[in-house]
């Protein structure tokens, strides 16, 4: 399996780094973005590093999608957000600021104005955390 040991997410899929996880199976997994835009925002992604879109396979993005789908179900059950985006970056143009292929699971608020280059600021990581028990109970 193609690891970048630089990769921050590479490292949180190795559990090197901490994360906040509510979903993992042998090829995908699912956790907490560490700033988010909204309360749940949660970020799936392969084990296996691919840069982008481009270069990640069929296989590992199926695997990815399944964990957002996972993700997405139980921050509708736990959180019941007026809406819930799927958002995927690559690039520069596009905002991409972590080179490991990954799928944003965004819950939406009416009249929250998310645009899609949202600005990074820092969440409280204990709220986030007591959160991601919520929605890892919740996952089924
Ligand atoms: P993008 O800009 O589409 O590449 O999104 C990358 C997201 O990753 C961004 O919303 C912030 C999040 N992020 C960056 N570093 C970390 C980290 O170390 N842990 C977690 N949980 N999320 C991170």
């Amino acid at each position: 399996m193609a690891n970048d040991p630089d990769c921050i997410f590479c490292k949180i899929a190795a559990g090197i780094a901490p994360s906040f996880k509510i979903y993992e199976d042998a090829e995908a997994l699912a956790f907490m973005d560490i700033n988010p835009f909204n309360e749940g925002h949660t970020l799936a992604i392969p084990r296996a590093h691919f840069a982008n879109l481009h270069e990640v396979d069929e296989a590992a993005m199926t695997a990815t999608l399944r964990a957002a789908k996972r993700a997405a179900k139980a921050i509708e059950a736990v959180l019941k957000p007026d809406g819930i985006n799927l958002i995927q970056a690559n690039g520069p143009g596009a905002a991409q600021s972590v080179m490991h292929f990954h799928i944003h699971v965004f819950p939406r608020k009416f009249g929250d104005e998310a645009s899609l280059n949202w600005g990074l600021k820092p969440g409280d990581r204990k709220a986030i955390g007591a959160l991601a028990e919520r929605l890892k109970a919740a996952i089924g």
